[in-house]
């Protein structure tokens, strides 16, 4: 059987599931904290057996979601650089690996402010997107060298994460506008920039970001407003050099439509189905489907600059990065 990983690990994973934890960078980090806390806590007598509970524990991690290509790129560093012919030995290397992944990835988040503050100007309108901790890097930069800001926050359906957004630029004291998606066009009028994050960056430069962000910059090129990505190099998806597609999630469709509402589009009586108890609602064929996927993909010709702790890069050339930071990709340490 599957070697036991401690509950904290599980608990991670289940706020990651759950969207208690939830942004690629804070997800990133919270499970190079978990894999530590695994190392703290396993009672493993044997260097293979602490090796093989590690593994659970990452592979637990990475099935949470599968979008944010951070997630796994987070367990990879970590698991990579495990060495050690002692369980004290692991221990210590997997606790120092994962502190230092997290370490780099703060870092790494407030270059890319510095960097991405230089396309702000002073009195900008900047229009943005679910919640970011890489973009609001920028704007928090471009705040603290006096720059003044404007922002105009999307709401972000269906989980409002843009809700977060305005929290944390109120408490900046930026001036923010909230709209509901569907308004995003009209307000683009008055935004000098649109900036978002991303989940995961595919060697071509498409940006996979949370779901309305390719409309949202369609609508910003024809409307000629500049779309600035701001991604840290964890945010670049190395299984895309070699042809493979960044999946998308597809989350509940209670996030959009609620077992009452169901039932009244339906007129069925009982949306749980006979036995009440919930699922049976999905699997009925009442002619009614609900898909609600998290992210889509942003293709490269509409993102005017990726952001990065490395530079800024235009979308065609991230792929030289990739390989200079990737190199050839191998098997996953999990899995072995
Ligand atoms: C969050 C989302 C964010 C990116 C970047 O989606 O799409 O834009 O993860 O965030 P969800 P960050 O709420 O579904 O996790 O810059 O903080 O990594």
């Amino acid at each position: 059987g599957e070697p036991s990983v401690v509950p904290a690990v599980e608990s991670t994973a289940e706020d990651i599931s759950e969207m208690r934890i939830r942004g690629a960078a804070t997800i990133a980090d919270a499970a190079a904290a978990a894999l530590a806390t695994q190392a703290d806590r396993s009672a493993a007598d044997t260097p293979a057996a602490f090796r093989r509970e590690l593994r659970t524990a990452a592979r637990t991690l990475y099935e949470t979601r599968p979008t944010a290509v951070s997630l796994p790129n987070a367990l990879r560093y970590v698991l990579r650089g495990v060495d050690g012919d002692t369980v004290a030995a692991l221990r210590t290397s997997t606790i120092e690996r994962a502190e230092s992944f997290q370490r780099d990835l703060a870092a790494a988040q407030d270059t890319l402010g510095e960097i991405g503050a230089n396309r702000l100007r002073d009195g900008d309108v900047v229009m943005t997107h679910c919640h970011s901790t890489d973009a609001l890097s920028c704007l928090e930069a471009a705040l603290e060298s006096g720059t003044e800001l404007e922002a105009i926050v999307k709401e972000t359906r269906p989980r409002k994460q843009g809700h977060i957004t305005a929290r944390q630029l109120r408490e900046w004291d930026v001036p923010v506008t909230l709209i509901a998606d569907n308004a995003a066009r009209r307000y683009l009028d008055r935004a000098d920039h649109v900036l978002v994050g991303a989940d995961s960056i595919a060697a071509d430069g498409s940006v996979v970001n949370k779901i309305g962000t390719s409309g949202l910059a369609v609508n910003a090129r024809e409307r000629g407003v500049p779309v600035m990505v701001a991604a840290q190099t964890i945010k670049l998806h190395p299984d895309t050099m070699t042809g493979h597609t960044v999946e998308i999630e597809m989350r509940d469709e209670r996030e959009l439509l609620s077992d009452e509402e169901r039932a009244s589009i339906t007129g069925a009586a009982d949306a749980d189905g006979a036995d009440g108890d919930g699922p049976d609602a999905v699997a009925t064929d009442d002619g009614l489907r609900v898909e609600n996927p998290a992210f889509d993909v942003t293709p490269p010709r509409y993102v005017d600059a990726i952001v990065t702790e490395r530079g800024q890069f235009p979308p065609e050339s991230i792929v030289t990065l990739m390989r200079e930071l990737f190199g050839e990709t191998t098997d996953e340490p999990w899995e072995t």
